[in-house]
């Protein structure tokens, strides 16, 4: 037998329904449709290397629609990597299996980003072929040159944040962006056009994509699109017409096919009218051969890359490693330690957004990997330095995105940009619009993703703005995200300490949290120490047995280290425990713990912020000072009287508490 395209199609195809069928559960309707676009995209063009999944200079392929991901599993195995056996294939959908309901991202693995959410791996693929243009003009063609190609459905693009990433990919030019539309016309509800009647050629052209049409189940009209969009200068929508499940007699064409298992005698229909004779997960050798020779040119790809980076002069390997392999430089902490020494000798009493510029200024001169941004809101977000440089369509060069007002599409670039390695992405926004941008920051904890979150204008501090921009239930929320460090410093040492902690973590994003106001530098003594990696300290105290403890964050430091003075002249011995992050603080032995807020003192919390979540640590005999409604427009010091965050009704609070 010499196989054909079709046999090589039908491989797909039949692993993933009969995945589908053993599991009871999972979409079958994607991979039957867009079997043939991704056979075309595999066989011809795609620059990969199963061997070694992680190969740098890989082109990336991305499942945005990721309820198909029986598509990305049936391919990853076909083309021989090693990620994915025939028995995984089996136990799609089961308990720790790498073939999960949707692809999650794992280091290695061939699955490039975590999909489901849609429209996520679409801003994803965008910071991909971002990155991979910064790395382009740092390190040269030659060793950064590749594809991002993304296969996105209906349900992509009706998202809002396709809208974003799609006007930005536009506008940045990214001519390395190959997007396939499985454009079947279906969705759950029934046919799109029940919800959505847009002109997509229209809308591409708009943002400033070139757009092609293509029968998505023609070999040669697929391949034809793709080699043109190899030489485009501009992004590229390849809209794909195509049919869910196709190749069912009774569910191709229908939402049927979409979401649910095909059925037994439906998978038995499908295999005569395919004609596809073999039993589930049997894939004939010759066609299993076929499809391991495309994997296997992958190794020859890497090979010639290999020779063209080992010519390359020690300085330049030794830098694309560092940076490839995310690791600082190898002054990052005597850095540290200099700025750290400059600002306890100076004490500034800047707003912590600003602190948080002068950091990210001082460090940029070192770390050209690191890749800023802000929503829009760059003067406020203080993220754009006198050494950020725009990044431009005609010049990555620069080290600065100005995202627009466009907040989800940058967390879920930045999502991109990190998975891609070599850059190190931080963006700017309010606090308040975390809202906008959220789901991509859940991703990037579930990925485990280095990216630096910097959101200003952190509580009701901000004043006149009002209800609207002033954060209450923002701290919490975050809080309550497994595997994201939630920082909320409360001067400059701790913006600093903050920052270092957020670089060295290359497994937990972070979210650092600036005052729009300005604070005063409570730091009293200088250490080498990252007081903030215990998570809270004590950062005033009398004698070792408080009857008071109070437990503060951020701006809210200052007004408890105010109460704490005053407690001091009435004679109650009370202590100040700053708590930049709680997260970090849950991570320290028991007995650390016990020692930062002892059982038998009285414990106050105090942030200008939801009570929720204070409980834990104020206890059954304690008291919380916080928001518990929306805040109001009003200058700062109005408006911190009128919620109470004073340090008389911290006093107060303790007189009555101790019942004196
Ligand atoms: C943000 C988000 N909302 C809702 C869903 C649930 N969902 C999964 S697929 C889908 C739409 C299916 O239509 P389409 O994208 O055209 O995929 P196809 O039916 O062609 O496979 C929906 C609403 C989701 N995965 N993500």
């Amino acid at each position: 037998m010499n196989p054909v395209f079709k046999d090589l199609t039908n491989a797909v195809r039949f692993l993933s329904i009969d995945a589908v069928q053993k599991a009871n559960s999972g979409h079958p309707g994607l991979p039957m449709g867009m079997a043939d676009v991704s056979t075309v995209l595999f066989k011809y063009y795609l620059r990969f290397n199963p061997k070694n999944p992680s190969w740098i200079n890989r082109d990336r392929f991305v499942l945005s629609a990721g309820h198909g991901s029986m598509l990305l599993y049936s391919l990853l195995y076909l083309t021989g990597y090693k990620s994915i056996s025939i028995k995984d294939i089996k136990n799609f959908r089961k308990l720790n299996s790498i073939c999960a309901g949707h692809p999650e991202y794992g280091k290695n693995t061939g699955i490039e980003t975590t999909t489901g959410p849609l429209g996520q791996g679409l801003s994803n693929a965008v910071g991909m072929a971002v990155a991979e243009e910064i790395m382009k003009k740092r390190f040269g063609a030659s060793l950064i040159n590749h594809k991002t190609y993304v296969v996105a459905s209906d349900g992509d693009f009706m998202e809002g944040i396709s809208h974003e990433a799609m006007s930005l990919a536009g506008h940045l030019k990214l001519k390395n962006l190959i997007v396939f539309f499985d454009n079947n016309k279906i969705s759950i509800d029934g046919p799109t056009n029940l919800a959505v009647s847009d002109n997509y050629k229209k809308r591409f052209e708009s943002y400033g994509w070139s757009f092609q049409e293509v029968n998505g189940h023609n070999e040669k009209e697929i391949s034809k699109a793709i080699k043109k969009s190899l030489n485009s200068k501009k992004p590229n929508l390849i809209s794909c017409k195509t049919i869910i499940g196709y190749g069912s007699p009774n569910k191709a064409g229908r939402s049927s096919s979409h979401g649910a298992a095909l059925g037994e005698v439906e998978v038995e229909l499908v295999r005569k009218k395919l004609k596809w004779s073999y039993e589930p997960f049997q894939i004939p050798k010759e066609i299993l051969n076929e499809w391991r020779k495309i994997g296997d040119k992958g190794v020859l790809l890497e090979k010639k890359w290999n020779k063209i980076y080992n010519k390359k002069s020690k300085k330049i390997k030794d830098e694309f490693l560092r940076v490839t392999n995310d690791k600082l430089p190898k002054n990052f902490n005597k850095l540290i330690q200099e700025e750290k020494k400059k600002f306890f000798i100076s004490k500034p009493d800047f707003a912590s957004r600003k602190s948080s510029g002068s950091i990210i200024e001082k460090i940029m001169t070192n770390l050209p990997e690191l890749i800023g941004g802000s929503a829009d809101l760059s003067g406020s977000n203080n993220t754009n330095t006198k050494y950020s440089k725009a990044i431009k369509s005609s010049n990555f060069k620069g080290n600065y995105i100005h995202y627009g007002v466009r907040e989800h599409a940058m967390a879920g670039i930045m999502n991109g940009m990190a998975l891609h390695k070599g850059v190190i992405p931080y963006g700017g926004t309010f606090l308040v619009f975390l809202d906008y941008c959220k789901p991509s920051l859940r991703l990037s904890a579930l990925m485990g993703l280095k990216v630096i979150y910097i959101f200003s204008h952190d509580s009701i501090g901000l004043g006149e703005d009002g209800p609207t921009h002033q954060p209450i239930e923002h701290l919490a929320h975050l809080r309550s995200i497994p595997n994201l460090n939630v920082f909320r410093p409360a001067d400059t040492i701790e913006t600093l300490e903050c920052w270092e902690i957020a670089l060295k973590n290359s497994h937990t994003p972070s979210v650092i949290a600036l005052s729009r106001q300005k604070l005063q530098f409570v730091t009293e003594t200088l250490t080498q120490k990252n007081m903030c990696s215990l998570g809270a300290y004590e950062i005033k105290k009398n004698n070792p047995n408080p009857e008071i403890t109070l437990i503060a964050s951020g701006s809210e430091v200052q007004i408890a280290i105010e109460a704490f003075n005053k407690l001091k002249e009435i004679n109650i011995n009370s202590k100040v425990v700053s708590m930049p992050s709680q997260e970090l603080f849950e991570k320290q032995p028991k007995d650390y713990k016990e020692k930062i807020l002892p059982e038998d003192s009285i414990k106050i919390s105090i942030e200008a912020s939801s009570v929720s979540g204070w409980e834990k640590y104020v206890g059954k005999t304690g008291s919380s000072i916080g928001m518990k409604s929306f805040g109001k427009s009003a200058p700062i010091k109005d408006l911190y009287e009128h919620f109470n965050l004073t340090s008389n009704n911290i006093v107060s609070l303790a007189k009555k508490m101790l019942g004196k």
